[in-house]
């Protein structure tokens, strides 16, 4: 017997979920055959190949800690999932690729590696067990922002130098985000903070912040010449900062028990759109309009191109990304 099963995930960050499986004779697996066969595996320290793929008499994975190997097998198969989910059900995307294909997800790399990414040369993603194995990388912002790397890699292309590199991770900040808000798990609600639950600094700071991106002590808040010049994860802050106002809106804003103060650059203040019409700004810029070498004055045209597209040059949406774009120093 194979067939497509409903199992049940207990994870470190989202609490309990339930996840697609497969059940093969007498065992289940982490493969899920409702979203392209993406395939869970565990790495188990190791740094290349797959490992073995996650398989167990019981469809109940992981115990919400660390002891259980297949507690971060769920976590990335719900980030996976929720991700799928996030492109299909909000833009119509089948998979990374728009091809229906599922990519695979491999867990457990390395040791203490501080770390996830996104591969194109494998279309797979890949998740460490953070400092001390103690953290692993697998919160939900996380998956979604390393599996929208291949959604950009496929579609603008975005160089990740320069601008056009701020851009390319700023991209997968804001799908991230929007994965993280779809997803509506009450153990990981939506915010625009980057891996606030992986507690990568430490000291329970997030390592980005989308309302002002400098409060994380390298990113800008607005584009200036030479803005490419920073790390990619530095130059991504005035276009994470841009979608935060297009969103909400400049000031003070509780967002599921999170305060956020945005400013503008030049005191303007700005009201927001609402994150959906953002989200389908933003998807059909990157999709249509950008390319590898988009800057940022390019990102504002793509933007303002996909507004009149999706809603018309007259509308409240348009002027939005105009106002939005001019509250980061970009256009007037
Ligand atoms: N986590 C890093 C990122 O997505 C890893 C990388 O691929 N540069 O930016
Ligand atoms: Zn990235
Ligand atoms: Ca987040």
């Amino acid at each position: 017997y194979q067939g497509i099963e409903t199992g049940v995930g207990n994870t470190r960050y989202s609490g309990q979920v339930s996840l697609t499986s497969t059940q093969s004779g007498s065992s289940y697996n982490l493969t899920d055959g409702t979203r392209g066969g993406h395939k869970t595996y565990n790495l188990n320290h190791g740094s290349s190949g797959t490992g073995t793929l996650f398989s167990q008499s019981s469809d109940t994975w992981g115990d919400g800690t660390n002891s259980s190997a297949a507690t971060a097998g769920a976590d990335a198969a719900y980030g996976a999932q929720e991700t799928w989910d996030f492109y299909k059900n909000t833009f119509g995307r089948s998979g990374i690729k728009n091809d229906g294909v599922g990519a695979y997800s491999r867990t457990h790399y390395g040791n203490s590696y501080v770390n996830a990414f996104w591969d194109d040369s494998c279309f797979c993603m890949t998740y460490g067990d953070g400092s001390g194995n103690n953290d692993p990388l697998t919160a939900l912002d996380v998956a979604g922002h390393e599996m929208s790397h291949g959604v950009t890699s496929n579609t603008a292309g975005l160089d990740y130098s320069g601008e056009s590199g701020g851009l390319n991770e700023a991209t997968s900040d804001i799908f991230g985000t929007g994965v993280e808000f779809y997803a509506n798990n009450s153990s990981d609600p939506g915010d625009y903070l980057i891996g606030e639950k992986i507690d990568i600094n430490g000291d329970g700071t997030p390592l980005r912040y989308m309302d002002k991106p400098s409060k994380d002590g390298g990113s800008a808040d607005s584009w200036y010449s030479g803005v490419g010049n920073l790390d990619v994860h530095y130059s991504s802050g005035p276009a994470n900062h841009m979608f935060y106002l297009l969103s909400e809106g400049s000031g003070s804003k509780v967002i599921n028990g999170v305060t956020y103060n945005s400013p503008t650059s030049d005191g303007v203040a700005v009201t927001g759109i609402g994150r959906d019409a953002a989200l389908q700004i933003w998807y059909k810029a990157l999709t249509s309009y950008m390319t590898s070498s988009t800057n940022y004055a390019g990102a504002r045209t793509a933007a303002l191109n996909a507004a009149a597209a999706l809603y018309g040059a007259n509308s409240a949406q348009y002027a939005g990304v105009g106002n939005a774009f001019a509250g980061i120093n970009v256009g007037s």
